[in-house]
C-alpha cells in the first residue's frame, strides 16, 4: 500500500500514519518529496485495512498496489487451470460447449434434449431444477424431481450434468444425484455464505457474473469459494445490465481477455441469457469463442416454442448442430479443438 500525504500534513500526522502501520505488524518506507511525503508500506498488506487509513488526519489518499484475491490469480499460478470434469477437460485447449433447456420440464423433454446435446457433439449438458424466476408466480423448476429427471436423461449418453444450486439446503439433494458442475446463478454471486459453502465442497463451481458486478467483485466472489478449499471454479459471463433496451443483457466480450489475464481459471461465456433471443445466440457464440472464451453454457429446447422457460432464446437442435459446426471453424482459426 501507498499512502500520498497532504501538502500541509504535519509532522504529527505523519507519525501517526507511521504507528498504524506498524500495529498492523508492518513496516515503513517514508520518501519526504520537495512537496508531500508518500508512505510506503512493507509487509503484507492485506491485513492492513485501505478505509482505515484514509481516514486518518493528513492522508490524501492511500492505494492499494497487491490484488485483493490470492489464490484465483494468475500472478501467483501461472498456467491455465484445467478442470477435469468426468473425463471432460475444461480450461485447456478443447472449447466445451455446454448444451441443455432452461429447465427441467418433463421425462420426454429431457430424452430428447439429452439425445440433441450428445448429437451435436457436446460433452455435457445443462438444465435447471431450481429456478430463480423474477415473478414468485412463474414456474419455479421441479427441485429435487427435476435432479433426478436429469440425471436419469444425461446418463444414458454419458454426460456430465450442470445445474444451479440457489440454497444450501438442497446441497444433500446435489450430492445425493452427483451434481457433475454446481452453477451459482448472477443473483447469488454475492451470497457470500452460499459461497462459502460451495468452497467446502469437491464439485466444480460455474460463478456466473452478477449483472452489474465489477470484474474486481466478480474476482472476489470466487476467491470466497476457493478461500474454503474448493479450487475447481469457473467464470461465466452471462450478459451485464447497461442503459441498453435493444437487448437483455449486453454481453462483456472484454471480459474475456480480462479475466484470462488476471485469472488462471476457466472463463466459459453464456451468450443466451445475455442476448435473450434465440437468433442472436450465434453471432455472440462467436465472439466468445474467438475472443478466447474456453467454453459456452447455451440454451437449447427440443421445441422451443413449448419451452416453460426462456422460450425465445432456446436453440432448436439443428441450430445448436450448426452453430458447434461454425464454432469448431473459429475454433480451428484460433489454434484450439472444439
Ligand atoms: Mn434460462
Amino acid at each position: 500500500m501507498i499512502i500520498v500525504m497532504n501538502p500541509d500534513a504535519s509532522e504529527e500526522q505523519i507519525g501517526g500514519v507511521v504507528k498504524r502501520i506498524k500495529d498492523f505488524g508492518l513496516d515503513v518506507n517514508i520518501s519526504r518529496g520537495t512537496e508531500r511525503t508518500v508512505i510506503g508500506c512493507i509487509g503484507d498488506e492485506r491485513k492492513l485495512d485501505i478505509e482505515s487509513v484514509d481516514a486518518l488526519p493528513g492522508v490524501e489518499q492511500a492505494m492499494n498496489i497487491v490484488k485483493p484475491y490470492k489464490i484465483v490469480a494468475r500472478e501467483w499460478h501461472k498456467e491455465n487451470t484445467v478442470i477435469d470434469i468426468k473425463g471432460v477437460k475444461l480450461g485447456g485447449n478443447q472449447i466445451q460447449v455446454i448444451g441443455g433447456p432452461c429447465s427441467v420440464e418433463t421425462d420426454d423433454q429431457m430424452e430428447k434434449s439429452a439425445q440433441a446435446v450428445f448429437d451435436a457433439g457436446c460433452h455435457m449438458m445443462r438444465g435447471g431444477a431450481f429456478k430463480p424466476r423474477t415473478s414468485p408466480y412463474a414456474f419455479q423448476g421441479h427441485g429435487v424431481e427435476g435432479l433426478a429427471m436429469f440425471r436419469k436423461a444425461a446418463d444414458r449418453h454419458n454426460l456430465p450434468i450442470v445445474t444451479e444450486l440457489m440454497d444450501v439446503r438442497t446441497v444433500d439433494a446435489f450430492l445425493e444425484y452427483g451434481v457433475d458442475v454446481i452453477q451459482i446463478g448472477t443473483r447469488n454471486m454475492q451470497n457470500f455464505d452460499l459461497l462459502k459453502e460451495v468452497g467446502k465442497l469437491n464439485i466444480p463451481v460455474i460463478l456466473k457474473r452478477g449483472l452489474s458486478a465489477t470484474i474486481s467483485e466478480w474476482l472476489m466472489s470466487a476467491e470466497y469459494i476457493a478461500a474454503g478449499g474448493n479450487h475447481n471454479i469457473i467464470f461465466c459471463e452471462r450478459g451485464i445490465r447497461t442503459f441498453e433496451k435493444a437487448y437483455r443483457n449486453v454481453l462483456d466480450v472484454t471480459a474475456i481477455p480480462v479475466l484470462k489475464k488476471e485469472t488462471h481459471l476457466p472463463v466459459i461465456v453464456d451468450p443466451s441469457h445475455a442476448g435473450g433471443k434465440a437468433w442472436m445466440v450465434p453471432a455472440l457464440s462467436q465472439a466468445a469463442i474467438a475472443a478466447g472464451a474456453d467454453g459456452l453454457l447455451v440454451e437449447m429446447h427440443p421445441s422451443p416454442c413449448d419451452a416453460w422457460c426462456d422460450a425465445d432464446q432456446a436453440l432448436t437442435p439443428q441450430e445448436l448442430k450448426n452453430l458447434m459446426v461454425t464454432l469448431g471453424a473459429i475454433a480451428g482459426a484460433i489454434g484450439r479443438t472444439l
